[in-house]
């Protein structure tokens, strides 16, 4: 196939203006007649093409004149028609077969057959799969929708829009109808039938709409369902206060379901939720849970301004809707919890997640020039790496200029589908800054990488920080310029002060934000007594990675000073990359023994944050360590992260950890609160670390705290130290798991991940075990994840093995697993990504795995397209 590129974009010839969709709902066989009113571009070519993916055709008429068969031709993918004029009404009828959807794209079957539910999934291009269509984000169109169906099989029709009436048909059957007062894209179409329960709440916006929010779910859950509706009502009232942004719909449908292959779904007015991110009770969900449903129902409300009632002209500008609702999310978020905690959880995901994938043969641009399958582009870096671009653009313009832009934004745009260039010209001209230059960094991929170098003039009492920045070449991007980089500041005199700083005039602040566009350049500071600390990049202030010939002692200090949350962890994080580096030389030692002192002081200071102590606490991952490196041997890496770890863990000694672990425990309480979530995450790393120098009392305490667990949170984490130490414990644990959980499928996940995180080269028997469990199956997406997911991408030493049987496993699944459900497969094989840089065995051994896999017959376009770009 050949790929699309950004630069062929062309209005559509043919848009369709009304959508009247008839569902005649069935689990086997469902029918679809569609009424589009056209419209035509008189300028561009006149047949009628419309999308269409594997539709069985049974009738067509055109402006109520049935089509003669040489007057249309269906190719399985494209449906030509001739005589269409502007103004043309066009009727279908489609059959399409739904239980034997297993990719979940267009209309599937959630469920067991005699139980399940009909849902849909449009984006990206699903729709297709339901109905002709122009199948692209730039054809808005009014939507009405009527579902017919059994009513005993089917109680509850739901469609995006507004109800419009519904009744009664003959033989048990009835209907309901739904009318979308907003025209949208296709992909935002969605529908849902079966059985299910619902909760609901009355919601009068801050503009005064009545708005009923109803969750649905499976009668069994709709008990789990109340954190989620609570959720979404924070999140209207912060899109109204902090955004001005108004519901607007009588209703807001919310469906669960557990099969499903993303997060969840921003349908117009019925948004779609993989359960994983709509159902939370203590006994089953953890803090980090919890956390992530907030998230991900705001989110998907977000989108209901950027994405919906604003949408992207072409896929190329997917991050307009992604990036931007990301940054919401995260503003979120961080003011419903804690603002450090949420942004050292940002950028370790960034780091974790989109560095590797920036650094690799899959790296692209936030907004890449070309694809073949676009479901292969909702990644890290059109998703987080396009959220902070949008953080760099807010951060220039100021809260308030940042809102005058996005006012501007909505005012231009509504209703309309707009351009990653149309949104820099709205928070540009709002605030009559040109904000172009930024097109930059959507346009290059690769991390850019800022270099800092201070100098210190006694005499004039001047420092002299000179920065530079340098992208490496990406694949199809050799050459790269440099991009607009927000630096913020401070400088630190040698007792951890602040000093006031004097930069061209400027009036004298502790903080300031420089901004590098070009290869290098200088910034004077005035007045300084004697050589300061700097602080860079504060908040993380723009995605690059820092080089900073540190200290140990420097970073020593601005681990115990710095007051920015963020740049404190981040100073800790760079020394135990300077301990990590030379463990066992006389300089790394010394960075060791910096790390150790320093947080073994902030372990006994009694201001400091339990939730933050638990991060500084610990170091960067091992995905993160391997990333730096050019020859990866992820077993060394573990290793030696073990052994950092373990020295961190001596220092601060068994005793205190000891003590300070029955301290957390005194709280017994399951609440939600930051305090007694902070308390949860301490205990846990603490009975890590203490796990390191003496495993035997740890696990008798992770015993008895899997035991007297008051919820998920501690239980999972207990068992998580049990089975990582395969501690004699762990199999009567697990055991207890597996049974306490079998009819809760996500809970049942966590006893999957947790055993595919077995480190090293036990892990592979581990998750050839699991998969002849009986509740082990590829067909759903959640249990493939857990176990085949986590194990290729979270688990390095275990996936690494030097045999390559790691290898070899995942490719075997990724094979089955395309035949059934393409968009999964090729999610799971960017496990493979960065295997040229792994040390020459694991190299050969993956190589072989991927060039065989890539020989196998019939791979979709998405896996193919994958494995292609990995190798390259
Ligand atoms: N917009 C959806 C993602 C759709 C993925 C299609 N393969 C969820 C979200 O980002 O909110
Ligand atoms: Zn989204």
């Amino acid at each position: 196939i050949s790929p699309i590129r950004l630069r062929d974009y062309r209005r559509p010839a043919w848009t369709a203006h009304t959508v009247e969709l008839d569902v005649d709902l069935g689990i086997d066989a469902t029918e679809i007649t569609s009424r589009l009113t056209l419209r035509h571009d008189a300028e561009q070519p006149v047949p009628l093409r419309l999308d269409g993916e594997g539709l069985e055709l049974l009738a067509i008429s055109l402006d109520g004149r049935v089509l003669a068969p040489a007057e249309y031709h269906y190719d399985n993918s494209t449906l030509e028609v001739t005589g269409a004029r502007d103004g043309s009404v066009l009727e279908t009828r489609v059959r399409v077969h739904p239980a034997a959807n297993t990719a979940l794209e267009g209309l599937y079957l959630s469920g067991p057959r005699e139980t399940g539910f009909l849902l849909t999934q449009c984006e990206a291009e699903g729709f297709r799969h339901i109905t002709f269509f122009p199948d692209r984000p730039d054809v808005l169109a009014r939507f009405t929708v009527t579902l017919r169906a059994d009513r005993k099989r089917f109680p509850v029709l739901l469609a995006g829009g507004n109800p419009d009436g519904s009744g009664e048909l003959a033989d048990g059957r009835h209907w309901a109808r739904f009318v979308d007062p907003h025209p949208k894209p296709s992909y935002l179409f969605a529908l849902v039938a079966g059985r299910l329960e619902s909760i609901q709440r009355d919601y009068v916006t801050a503009d005064g709409r009545q708005v009923k929010l109803v969750i649905w779910s499976e009668a069994n859950v709709i008990d789990r369902c109340h954190y989620a509706l609570d959720a979404l009502e924070r999140s209207m009232r912060w899109d109204e206060r902090t955004y001005g942004r108004n519901y607007d719909l009588d209703v807001f449908h919310v469906v669960a379901t557990h099969d499903f292959n993303m997060g969840a779904m921003e349908n117009k007015g019925l948004n779609i939720f993989n359960a994983k991110y709509l159902l939370a009770d203590p006994d089953s969900s953890t803090d980090e849970e919890y956390r992530a449903v907030e998230a991900v129902v705001a989110h998907e409300y977000f989108h209901n301004w950027t994405g919906n009632r604003v949408t992207c002209r072409d896929w190329f500008q997917l991050s307009l809707k992604e990036g931007l609702t990301v940054f919401r999310e995260q503003q979120f978020s961080a003011d419903m919890n804690s603002p450090p905690l949420k942004r050292i959880e940002d950028v370790s995901l960034l780091r974790r997640t989109q560095f590797p994938e920036d650094a690799g043969p899959l790296a692209h641009p936030v907004r890449p020039a070309e694809y073949r399958e676009i479901n292969n582009f909702y990644t890290a870096t059109v998703y987080e790496k396009g959220s902070e671009l949008v953080r760099m653009l807010a951060g220039r313009l100021g809260q308030d200029g940042f809102r005058r832009g996005t006012d501007l934004y909505f005012e231009r745009h509504d209703g309309r589908a707009a351009t990653i260039e149309d949104f820099l010209a709205a928070l540009g001209d709002a605030n009559g800054i040109d904000l172009m230059p930024y097109l930059a960094w959507y346009a290059q991929s690769g991390t850019p990488r800022l270099h800092a170098k201070g100098e210190y003039n006694a005499a004039r009492r001047e420092y002299k920080l000179t920065l530079s920045q340098q992208t490496r070449a990406t694949p199809a991007q050799p050459e790269k310029l440099p991009v607009p980089i927000p630096v913020k500041l401070s400088l630190f005199d040698q007792h951890g002060k602040m000093l006031p700083l004097y930069l061209d005039g400027q009036p004298a602040e502790t903080e300031k934000v420089v901004v590098v566009d070009q290869a290098t350049q200088q910034f004077v500071f005035r007045d300084i007594p004697a050589p300061p600390i700097p602080s860079l990049l504060r908040g993380f202030s723009a995605p690059v990675v820092l080089e900073c010939n540190y200290t140990p002692a420097e970073l020593a200090l601005l681990l115990i000073h710095d007051a920015d949350g963020f740049n404190r962890w981040e100073a800790g994080q760079q020394l135990a990359i300077l301990a990590f580096d030379d463990l066992h030389g006389t300089d790394g030692s010394s960075a060791c023994k910096a790390w150790c002192d320093a947080l073994a002081a902030l372990f006994e200071s009694p201001e400091i944050d339990d939730a933050l102590l638990a991060d500084l606490l610990t170091p960067p991952g091992e995905i993160e360590f391997a990333d730096r490196q050019s020859e990866v041997d992820p077993a060394k890496i573990r290793a030696q992260r073990q052994d950092l770890q373990s020295r961190l863990a001596q220092r601060i000694g068994a005793t205190a950890l000891h003590d300070r672990y029955q301290a957390l425990c005194a709280d017994t309480s399951q609440q939600l609160d930051a305090a007694s979530q902070a308390k949860r995450r301490l205990k846990r790393r603490v009975l890590e670390l203490l796990a390191l120098i003496d495993a035997t009392q740890a696990h008798a305490l992770a015993a008895r705290q899997y035991e007297h667990a008051p919820g998920m949170t501690d239980r999972l984490a207990a068992l998580g130290v049990l089975v990582r130490d395969r501690a004699p414990q762990a199999a009567a644990f697990l055991a207890d798991f597996r049974q306490r959980y079998a009819d809760n499928p996500l809970a049942l996940d966590k006893w999957f991940t947790e055993q595919a995180k077995l480190p090293g080269d036990p892990a592979l028997a581990s998750v050839m075990a699991l998969e002849n469990d009986p509740a082990f199956t590829l067909k759903n997406p959640n249990r493939a994840r857990a176990l085949l997911g986590t194990f290729a991408s979270a688990n390095p030493s275990g996936f690494h093995r030097a045999d390559g049987a790691g290898y070899r496993l995942l490719a075997e699944r990724l094979a089955q697993l395309d035949a059934l459900n393409p968009q999964i497969a090729a999610r799971l094989a960017t496990a493979f990504n960065g295997w040229q840089r792994l040390e020459p065995v694991r190299r050969e051994a993956a190589h072989a795995a991927l060039d065989k896999l890539a020989k196998c017959d019939g791979l979709s376009p998405n896996l193919s397209e994958i494995i292609s770009n990995v190798l390259r």
